[in-house]
């Protein structure tokens, strides 16, 4: 049997969300544009770290809209998130929570998310950067705010650091939460 899973990716503009979502396709994918909601989708079959096979319908929202009524058709059904900020641009890191709080009401139930911090390969030393510990830090206030599942992670788009694990593990945490 082959599951089917939307998740969303999300997170302020410029954190490197589409870049993701293509180093981890790689090339040759077909992304259907959703002209309406101002978002693509596109499909990509993975493995589960148990060797379940799923079809992962990842969506992207191609610009920032800001109607209810285009972000509720975003997130609708989606099973998961995940929820990206720029290591090197604090406010991407200020905004997760606000983030989080339009997956939940959207979402309609509480959805796993995995953060994660991306664009490790521009973090310098005292470049008044976001750090691992930092991001550890917020994975905990959100699970204690929100009582979700959070799973923190840090990647580079540009390297391809961690970047299929951060979609695997999604795929993890919903495949647990829906055999419980
Ligand atoms: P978004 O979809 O979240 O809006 P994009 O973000 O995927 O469009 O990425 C925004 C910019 O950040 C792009 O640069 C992209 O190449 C860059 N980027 C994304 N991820 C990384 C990363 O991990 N490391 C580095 N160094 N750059 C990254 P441009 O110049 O095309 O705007
Ligand atoms: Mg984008």
């Amino acid at each position: 049997m082959v599951y089917l899973f939307k998740i969303v990716l999300i997170g302020d503009g410029g954190v490197g969300k589409t870049t993701l979502r293509r180093r981890f396709m790689g090339e040759g994918f077909t992304a259907s544009y959703l002209v309406t909601i101002g978002a693509d989708f596109a499909v990509k079959n993975v493995e589960t770290s148990d060797g379940t096979q799923v079809k992962f319908q990842i969506w992207d929202l191609a610009g920032q809209p800001h109607f209810k009524a285009v972000r509720e058709g975003f997130y609708r059904g989606s099973r998961g998130a995940l929820l990206v900020y720029d290591v090197t641009r604090r406010e991407t890191y200020d905004h997760v929570e606000l983030w989080v709080t339009e997956l939940l009401e959207n979402a309609g139930t509480k959805v796993p998310i995995v953060l994660v911090g991306n664009k490790i390969d521009l973090r310098v030393p005292g470049g008044n950067h976001i750090t691992t510990e930092e991001g550890l830090k917020k994975k905990q206030i959100i699970e204690e705010k929100f009582g979700v599942k959070v799973h923190f992670i840090e990647t580079s788009a540009k390297t391809g650091e961690n970047v299929n694990t951060a979609f695997i593990t999604l795929a993890d945490l919903i495949l647990n939460m829906s055999k419980e």
